[in-house]
């Protein structure tokens, strides 16, 4: 019933719903996973500034609080000691949070080499 062009199974890059992918379908349809790639790239480099952001914050806040004290900032220092356990709790929430995207990616990419061992 099916020729080589038509088929019964609805691909996503047929817009139209006639059961081809004409020229114009596909150069959109790749462009569109061109540019949803580009967007995942992108994301997963935020991300992955954002943790490193935060990481160097979390080590340049002891140093804050110790620059407050010797600069005689006594204020800032007590406001600071005050916020550091409010501000290492979001840092580990975003670290984490960037760790287990990771990890995702990862776990991700070993399954994908078991299936091309099994097939
Ligand atoms: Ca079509």
């Amino acid at each position: 019933m099916a020729d080589g062009n038509v088929s019964n199974a609805h691909h996503p890059a047929d817009i139209n719903g006639d059961g081809k992918v004409s020229k114009a379908e596909q150069d959109m349809y790749l462009e569109f996973r061109r540019k949803e790639l580009e967007d995942q790239d992108a994301m997963r480099d935020a991300q992955r500034k954002m943790a490193w952001f935060s990481l160097y914050g979390m080590l340049a806040y002891p140093v804050l609080v110790v620059g407050a004290n010797v600069a005689k900032l006594e204020d800032g220092a007590r406001i600071l000691g005050d916020m550091a356990g409010v501000y290492f709790i979001a840092v580990a929430g975003i670290v984490a949070h960037s760790l287990v995207l990771r990890l995702g990616q990862v776990k991700n990419k070993l399954w994908n080499l078991s299936r091309n061992f099994v097939d």
